[in-house]
């Protein structure tokens, strides 16, 4: 049966390829934190524990992405409402960064319908696969579009 292996190979590349979105994020904010006090930037959050300084649209997003937890539990509200959730038809939250992502996230796949028409979060570009990623993320050696829309017409430098 090998379309059943073709499934589950793109699948594992989907999962791999949203992990990978996320660590690159952390690595970028280790790497520019190694070796100094904790003082984050204007558009980021402390964790509480004081561990970590994440962007701030990684705030309520229903991903815990500070270890103790506390981007997901000051003042977030549980009906969806937040900015950076997105509410599935079936009700359901999720963040707003899996919108239109090529995952289907909500059990309806509601994220995923009429992302012709999805406007990319501020800072964000839109791949030719309606996928949303970081603009600084095109041109970078990455292929983070999972087409290699984004680094494709780069020009060569350095
Ligand atoms: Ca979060
Ligand atoms: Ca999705
Ligand atoms: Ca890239």
């Amino acid at each position: 049966m090998h379309w059943k292996v073709c499934v589950v190979a793109i699948l594992a590349f989907l999962v791999a390829t949203e992990a990978e979105r996320k660590l690159k994020s952390y690595q970028k904010i280790w790497g520019s934190r190694s070796n100094r006090a904790l003082s984050c930037q204007a558009n980021e959050f402390a964790c509480k524990d004081n561990l970590l300084c994440i962007p701030n649209k990684w705030l309520c997003d229903i991903e815990r992405d500070c270890y103790d937890g506390s981007d997901e539990q000051l003042n977030c509200p549980t009906d969806c409402s937040h900015a950076n959730q997105f509410q599935c038809k079936n009700k359901e939250c999720i963040s707003r960064d899996f919108v239109c992502d090529g995952t289907r996230d909500c059990l309806d796949a509601s994220d995923e319908v009429n992302c012709e028409n999805f406007v990319c979060p501020e800072g964000e570009i839109k791949c030719d696969n309606f996928l949303c990623i970081e603009e600084t993320w095109k041109c970078d050696g990455y292929n983070d579009c999972g087409d290699l829309w984004d680094e494709r017409n780069c020009t060569a430098s350095g």
